[in-house]
């Protein structure tokens, strides 16, 4: 059988399953994960390698209604990871009615000619058989009403990995005859750097209720393993909006902040396959949401 590869973007609304469903495809946490909208801001690359295949899965952030430069930047993102794939995957999840958002979205798609569009219903282990069927009703109409038809509707769960593998089976059969792109060990380009700061978000907003979520940022102020190999050095900060919200991340006499450490060192000596020693400093720029001029030097915006 001859090498097939496709690019295959990821997109939904936010909270609709999409980075979850790519690390389950992929086998490990490439991408991180909340219950809070918004979570994913880059669009993160994650790679299935078997003999005859390789698939290249970019996750995206959720589409939403930009309130803040940042959203106009992450919807930036989006529109951008769905020029050049072979396929884009829409998530819609089961458990809630398909709506405006999800008819915008499947318009961008819609405007994508080239490109094989498949619809995964997200987390059907929620539901009965019969709102999963009106669900997949519900999709063939968002279609329909964005001027095409799916090439494929796939119901999964990413909890019970309950037809994962029909979908992998699928994007295979769609995928065109190409070369391997990335080495077959590799699971994502994200940078280490990158991927230790996601992991501290993680435990930050796991940690946080409402709006401070949206607000915090993380960047890795520097990484050093020690000359023995055994311990990584780490200072990162994470940066929140107010000094209400610096507070509030900190806790009582530092104890969330103590938590937040603890449950991102675990992850972080997971990927590094080394003991951490992590110190957390949080700073607070005013809004940086809205300032380009704090993107840029997050690194949302590139100069
Ligand atoms: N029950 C159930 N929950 C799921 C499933 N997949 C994801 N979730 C949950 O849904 C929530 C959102 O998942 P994410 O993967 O972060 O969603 P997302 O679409 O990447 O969200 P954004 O990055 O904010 O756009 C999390 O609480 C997940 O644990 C699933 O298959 N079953
Ligand atoms: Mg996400």
């Amino acid at each position: 059988m001859p090498h097939k590869s496709a690019f295959i973007s990821i997109v939904g609304r936010p909270n609709t399953g999409k980075s979850t469903l790519l690390n389950t495809l992929v086998g490990k946490k490439i991408s991180i994960t909340s219950h809070h909208p918004n979570t994913t801001r880059l669009a993160i690359k994650g790679i299935l390698t078997e003999k005859d295949y390789q698939l290249i899965f970019i996750d995206t952030p959720g589409l939403h209604k930009a309130k803040t430069s940042l959203g106009t930047t992450l919807n930036q993102v989006v529109h951008s990871s769905i020029k050049d794939v072979d396929i884009v995957i829409q998530c819609l999840p089961a458990i809630e009615s398909i709506g405006s958002g999800d008819l915008y979205i499947a318009r961008q798609i819609s405007a994508q000619s080239s490109m094989k569009r498949i619809c995964v219903i997200t987390m059907v282990e929620m539901v009965n058989k019969q709102d999963l069927a009106k669900q997949l009703i519900s999709a063939q109409d968002l279609a329909n009403k964005a001027g095409f038809s799916w090439d494929e509707i796939v119901p999964v769960s990413a909890f019970t990995d309950e037809q994962i593998q029909l979908l992998i089976d699928l994007l295979v059969k769609h995928a065109e005859n190409g070369p391997v792109f990335y080495p077959s060990d590799m699971l994502s380009d994200q940078d280490k750097l990158i991927s230790v700061a996601e992991l501290i978000r993680e435990s930050a907003i796991s940690n946080l209720r409402e709006e401070v979520p949206h607000s915090v940022a993380v960047k890795v102020d520097d990484l050093q393993e020690r000359p023995d190999g055994k311990l990584v050095d780490i200072h990162a900060s994470i940066i929140v909006e107010r000094d209400s919200q610096k507070a509030i991340l900190i806790g009582k006499r530092g104890s969330n902040l103590k938590e937040i450490g603890t449950n991102a060192r675990n992850e972080i000596e997971k990927i590094l396959c080394r003991k951490v020693y992590l110190a957390l400093h949080v700073k607070v720029i005013e809004n940086w949401q809205k300032d380009s001029k704090a993107l840029q030097k997050l690194g949302f915006i590139q100069n």
